[in-house]
Protein backbone atom coordinates (compact mmCIF):
# COMPACT_ATOMS: atom_id res chain seq x y z
CA UNK A 1 0.00 0.00 0.00
CA UNK A 2 3.08 2.54 1.12
CA UNK A 3 4.95 1.48 -1.95
CA UNK A 4 2.50 2.23 -4.25
CA UNK A 5 1.44 5.55 -2.89
CA UNK A 6 5.12 5.90 -3.66
CA UNK A 7 5.89 5.33 -6.21
CA UNK A 8 2.79 7.33 -7.48
CA UNK A 9 3.95 10.29 -6.05
CA UNK A 10 7.22 9.79 -7.58
CA UNK A 11 5.37 9.25 -11.40
CA UNK A 12 3.45 12.75 -10.84
CA UNK A 13 7.00 14.35 -9.95
CA UNK A 14 8.72 13.01 -12.60
CA UNK A 15 5.38 14.04 -15.00
CA UNK A 16 5.43 17.38 -13.22
CA UNK A 17 9.14 17.98 -13.75
CA UNK A 18 9.11 16.71 -17.25
CA UNK A 19 6.58 19.53 -18.00
CA UNK A 20 7.57 22.43 -15.91
CA UNK A 21 11.61 21.29 -18.11
CA UNK A 22 9.36 22.92 -21.12
CA UNK A 23 10.38 26.67 -22.30
CA UNK A 24 7.85 28.42 -23.66
CA UNK A 25 7.24 28.22 -27.43
CA UNK A 26 9.15 31.15 -29.02
CA UNK A 27 12.33 29.26 -26.95
CA UNK A 28 12.09 26.08 -28.38
CA UNK A 29 11.41 27.23 -31.54
CA UNK A 30 15.24 28.09 -32.40
CA UNK A 31 14.68 28.99 -36.10
CA UNK A 32 11.87 30.98 -35.60
CA UNK A 33 9.46 29.03 -38.44
CA UNK A 34 6.70 29.02 -36.13
CA UNK A 35 7.25 24.85 -35.39
CA UNK A 36 8.92 22.74 -33.17
CA UNK A 37 11.05 20.07 -34.96
CA UNK A 38 12.03 16.98 -33.42
CA UNK A 39 15.66 18.30 -32.91
CA UNK A 40 14.15 21.45 -31.41
CA UNK A 41 12.11 19.96 -29.23
CA UNK A 42 15.54 17.07 -27.90
CA UNK A 43 17.05 20.57 -27.37
CA UNK A 44 14.57 21.62 -24.74
CA UNK A 45 14.62 18.22 -23.04
CA UNK A 46 11.00 17.00 -24.36
CA UNK A 47 11.70 12.93 -24.96
CA UNK A 48 10.88 11.55 -28.73
CA UNK A 49 7.91 9.62 -27.16
CA UNK A 50 6.43 12.99 -25.63
CA UNK A 51 7.06 14.31 -28.99
CA UNK A 52 5.02 11.95 -30.75
CA UNK A 53 2.15 12.20 -28.39
CA UNK A 54 1.89 16.21 -29.16
CA UNK A 55 1.83 15.73 -32.46
CA UNK A 56 -1.38 15.04 -33.43
CA UNK A 57 -1.08 15.78 -36.75
CA UNK A 58 1.70 13.85 -37.11
CA UNK A 59 3.81 15.98 -39.79
CA UNK A 60 7.19 15.62 -37.72
CA UNK A 61 6.92 19.29 -36.28
CA UNK A 62 4.39 21.09 -33.29
CA UNK A 63 2.49 23.65 -33.81
CA UNK A 64 1.69 25.90 -31.32
CA UNK A 65 -1.20 24.66 -30.39
CA UNK A 66 0.19 21.35 -30.36
CA UNK A 67 2.82 22.35 -27.98
CA UNK A 68 0.84 24.22 -26.04
CA UNK A 69 -0.14 21.19 -23.37
CA UNK A 70 2.87 21.17 -22.13
CA UNK A 71 2.57 24.48 -21.05
CA UNK A 72 -0.89 24.03 -19.38
CA UNK A 73 0.05 20.98 -17.26
CA UNK A 74 2.64 22.88 -15.14
CA1 LIG B 1 11.51 25.55 -35.71
CA1 LIG C 1 2.11 18.67 -36.01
Amino acid sequence: MYKTIVSALALSLFAATAFAAAPVFEETDADKDGAVSLSEAAASGISTELFDQLDVDKNGALSMDEYKPLLAEE
